[in-house]
């Protein structure tokens, strides 16, 4: 039954009034389908958020729940510990690629960010080099709603109503460039010399100033923006020249997004000190996320009293058992089925589909991949925005969920999609972007 009342949850990054107007319910969820309220099936073009990329309802992690929380409904990790957490550690240090072998545990994409970012500034300070405090990150970041996140972030929205955030940040320009890259498959050719500005940024703070550098190797929420070809290596070289730590947020590209590998850092070739993931490690049932460390950045904090606290740091569900048990049956999941490899073996017929959409109306960019796809439109005058949301709207009523932006569509199923649910989706993006004004 609907709840009359909808006054009561305010809801997170939604046009409150708007959506009491005219709800848009979900009541079940199974494999690549929801079912909404009104009892219509509604294809998942989103995973949720980014998150269910097992798709709906997966028996093994809906048990592995259900048993945990009815044995160990929860226990702490602070100067206490369960097996479950270890296990699961264990288990995303091995998915994780290089020496990224130390996991710490919060509960979403944004606590994993100011985890990361609040290692960084530490990890400078107990090697002696406490002037490292600068935080670096890039306009159109998004590393979540804390503090951190959103002074190192770079959305102006999600910043300016929150008074002066963090000081000492600075931020690397966008790599988005229609004018040399639009349509591009995969990864954008030109752009790779925009990392060059770290340089600049290097010169005008000193290095001695500098913590660290942040980005998401995607930048999913700000609308789909692959690394351009070389960028994120030629950041990592500056980073290395520097001895500043680089920061990869993966908590969109993270478990088999990207497709063929876990992490888009082994995709690209370029591997962080510290890499963030949440969503995708529990396949979105339980909320978890992880900030992961490199041998030297967790060595770094090894070397003082026995008996002191490394890391002042840590949430009172870090590794919550429920959240671990869920993790680990993830985990199995994607292996049983070889998800990652999944993804990657159907990214370019998904990538065929997302860019036949080019030469319809409005559309001015498609960008894709691995299973992403932002499919740009030129927004209606005075109204940036409008028609991505109609288009939405309209989809949703069609059976299709979509994400949406600006005036970028984002597309990002679970990696169980089958060809046929890619026909679907495309081609309901299609009938009405060809019929939307
Ligand atoms: N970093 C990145 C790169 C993200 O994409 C976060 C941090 C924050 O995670 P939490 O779990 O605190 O939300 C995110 C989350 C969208 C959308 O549709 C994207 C996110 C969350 C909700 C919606 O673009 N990304
Ligand atoms: N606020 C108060 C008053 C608390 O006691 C605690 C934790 O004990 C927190 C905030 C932090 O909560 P969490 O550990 O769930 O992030």
């Amino acid at each position: 039954m609907s709840p009359t009342n909808h006054d009561a949850f305010w809801m997170p990054f939604t046009a409150n009034r708007q959506f009491r107007r005219t709800p848009r319910m979900l009541v079940a969820a199974d494999g690549m389908y929801y079912t909404s309220e009104d009892g219509r099936k509604v294809m998942d073009g989103c995973a949720g958020l980014w998150c269910v990329n097992a798709g709906h309802n997966r028996p093994r992690i809906t048990q592995a729940v259900q048993k945990t929380i009815a044995t160990l409904d929860f226990a702490p990790t602070f100067q206490m510990g369960h097996p479950l957490a270890f296990q699961a550690a264990d288990r995303i240090a091995a998915l994780a690629p290089g020496d990224l072998n130390h996991v710490f545990f919060c509960n979403s994409g944004s606590e994993a960010a100011d985890t990361a970012l609040k290692i960084a500034i530490a990890y400078h300070r107990v090697r002696g080099e406490g002037a490292r405090t600068r935080l670096i990150g890039r306009e159109r970041g998004y590393h979540g709603v804390g503090f951190g996140g959103i002074s190192v972030g770079g959305i102006s929205g999600n910043r300016k109503l929150y008074g002066s955030l963090l000081t000492g940040v600075d931020h690397l320009p966008h790599t988005l460039d229609l004018e040399r890259n639009a349509f591009s498959k995969g990864l954008p050719a030109y752009g790779a010399e925009l990392a060059d500005n770290l340089e600049r940024i290097v010169a005008l703070h000193d290095p001695s100033t500098i913590a660290a550098v942040m980005v998401e190797p995607m930048a999913g929420s700000t609308g789909v923006l692959p690394p351009p070809v070389g960028y994120l290596k030629r950041l990592r070289e500056i980073c290395d020249k520097y001895g500043i730590l680089l920061i990869f947020d993966e908590v969109i590209t993270g478990f088999g997004r990207m497709g063929g590998t876990p992490f888009a850092s082994e995709k690209f070739g370029v591997l962080p000190d510290i890499l963030t993931c949440a969503k995708g490690i529990t396949n979105g049932t339980i909320p978890m996320g992880a900030a992961i460390a490199r041998d030297h950045v967790y060595e770094a904090f090894m070397n003082g009293p026995e008996a002191g606290i490394e890391l002042p740091h840590g949430y009172t569900y870090s590794g919550h058992p429920v959240a671990c048990a869920a993790s680990l049956a993830t985990l199995d999941t994607y292996a049983e089925e070889n998800l990652f490899e999944r993804a990657g073996d159907i990214a370019p017929y998904f990538e065929e589909a997302a860019h036949a959409l080019r030469g319809l109306p409005h559309v001015i960019d498609i960008r894709n991949v691995g299973l992403v796809a932002g499919i740009e439109l030129s927004s209606r005058p005075g109204a940036p925005g409008a028609r991505a949301y109609e288009i939405f709207d309209r989809a949703f009523h069609k059976g299709v969920l979509l994400r949406y932006t600006g005036d970028v569509l984002a597309v990002s199923p679970p990696l169980i999609i089958q060809k046929s649910e890619i026909d679907q989706l495309f081609g309901t993006i299609a009938d009405i972007l060809r019929t939307v004004d």
